[in-house]
């Protein structure tokens, strides 16, 4: 973990050193969040320089720390009759500008260095929403591949017999992220509703018919492509016959290749956990249709792809590279939307090399630091995941507007609020990064206007 600021050579450098030198000793063998932590910190020089009130408050000390770490012993029994114990955990990492927001990921990868990274970034999108919702995070190192509906439901129950006693529809909301979807939402909530004898909206992905919001599902996957049209503007440029690398094969990666399709796009790459399929006539609406049964009610692997479109071709995942050979296929757009760190530099420099012009992130940190350097000095155009993925988490946003309201919206309503949120944090970031002199680059733009909303509330609301 390197602790000097990449992009700055100023006296600010120094002051980062000094700063990361104390965040890494206070969170040591966490490395995923110190990543987190110093891509915002290496964006703000300007900012620091004109707002010394941030310095002399000890923002930056203050908001690297989480309000409330929560970690609980999750025991269930399997359809074996063994006994089985995971570790559960919410971090609620801030509720300046309102209660605490975001995903819960069930993953065998899941520690506390990932959910404090996660709970970070979080912080820093929802502000960028422009909706009242603070940052948290949470989930377990379950694993729900291979388990049973029972096996499932046991586990949701117990998690959710801990966690219901933190979080609350004004309190904490918490929704999906990886290995949490439709049905892992579905047994919490009804674990939560037994156990307060409510009906609210405490958790958002819920189904239709009870309290969720149209177009949730679509949002994220959606909002990354709306993304990507408004930075394709800014060139003249639309999505039309471009063809566009996506990763994983999950809710993200579904609904962006759906958003890709209808914009006149074409999709050649999906992957998972075990490999990645090329198929270059496109990943059509009926092959689309075809691999969403697959992964959402048969939940097989995309590998399967191949006996049905033999005219695909599958490459197994091969860590024994020093790259992702995915990444190195042909193409005009790039939309990382399975995990964290999936993009390498030598994967960044392959994109570039076959004239990848637009990079959207779908999942959260999917470029480590140097992948991220090579996108902002090559000056394409890059939309960092806390901007480009921020469309989920605005619709749950909405899903709790119509909770409150006892209303539902129309599709098509909830579509356009979308369409104009991914726009205005597109403008968001064109707006920081042009008044501080770093046109362009979305990276600093993001981090700066999501970071400078939190900071005021904070300061507003005092030592607290
Ligand atoms: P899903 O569980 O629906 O899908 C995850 C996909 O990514 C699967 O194809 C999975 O493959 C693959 N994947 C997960 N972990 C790894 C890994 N370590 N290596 C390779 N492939 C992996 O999750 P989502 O689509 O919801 O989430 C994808 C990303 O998007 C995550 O980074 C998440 O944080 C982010 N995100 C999600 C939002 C949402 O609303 N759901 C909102 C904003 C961001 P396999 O099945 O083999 O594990
Ligand atoms: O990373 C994310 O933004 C999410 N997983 C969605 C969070 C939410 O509360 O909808």
């Amino acid at each position: 973990m390197t602790t000097t600021c990449c992009r700055s050579t100023s006296p600010y450098s120094q002051f980062i050193q000094d700063f990361m030198g104390g965040v890494t000793e206070r969170n040591p063998y966490e490395p995923e969040f110190l990543q987190a932590v110093q891509e915002v910190v290496c964006s703000l020089e300007g900012v620091m320089n004109s707002k010394p009130q941030y310095l002399s408050g000890n923002i930056l000390q203050r908001i690297v720390e989480p309000e409330r770490v929560i970690h609980f012993r999750v025991p269930w029994v399997n359809d074996a009759g063994e006994v089985k114990v995971n570790r559960g955990y919410r971090i609620e990492f801030n509720s300046a500008i309102g209660p605490y927001k975001g995903g819960l990921r069930f993953h065998p990868s899941v520690n506390l260095s990932i959910l404090k990274f996660l709970g970070f970034e979080q912080v820093f999108k929802n502000s960028l929403t422009t909706l009242p919702m603070g940052g948290g995070k949470g989930g377990a190192d379950f694993n729900p591949k291979g388990k049973s509906d029972g096996e499932v439901m046991r586990f949701c129950q117990s998690f959710m017999s801990e966690l219901f006693r933190h979080i609350g529809p004004d309190t904490d909301i918490p929704a999906g992220d990886i290995g949490v979807g439709a049905r892992e939402i579905g047994y919490m909530f009804g674990e939560y509703k037994k156990l307060t004898n409510t009906f609210v909206g405490v958790l958002t992905g819920r189904g239709l018919e009870w309290g969720g919001s149209l177009i949730r599902p679509e949002a994220t996957g959606y909002g990354c492509v709306y993304f990507a049209a408004e930075m394709l503007a800014t060139r003249g440029e639309t999505f039309e016959g471009k063809t566009c690398l996506v990763s994983g094969s999950g809710n993200v990666a579904q609904f962006t290749c759906e958003k890709i399709n209808d914009l006149g796009g074409k999709v050649v790459t999906l992957s998972d956990s075990s490999g990645w399929i090329f198929d270059g006539d496109g990943i059509t609406p009926e092959k689309l249709a075809w691999v969403m049964d697959l992964k959402n009610n048969r939940r097989g692997r995309i590998s399967e792809y191949l006996t049905q479109f033999p005219n695909a071709e599958f490459h197994e995942r091969n860590d024994s590279l020093d790259h992702n050979p995915m990444w190195a296929v042909d193409a005009d757009c790039a939309f990382p939307s399975a995990t964290q760190n999936e993009i390498n530099a030598t994967d960044a420099d392959n994109l570039l090399r076959n004239n990848v012009c637009v990079v959207s992130e779908g999942a959260n940190m999917p470029s480590t630091a140097e992948a991220q350097n090579v996108f902002v000095d090559a000056g394409i155009l890059y939309g960092p995941a806390k901007a480009a993925n921020a469309g989920g988490v605005a619709v749950s946003g909405f899903e709790m507007a119509q909770a409150s309201q006892r209303l539902y919206w129309a599709r098509e309503e909830v579509d356009d609020k979308l369409r104009q949120i991914m726009s205005r944090i597109h403008q968001q970031c064109v707006d920081a990064s042009n008044e501080f002199g770093i046109e362009g680059n979305y990276v600093d733009g993001a981090n700066i206007a999501g970071f400078v909303k939190v900071a005021d509330a904070m300061m507003a609301q005092g030592i607290v």
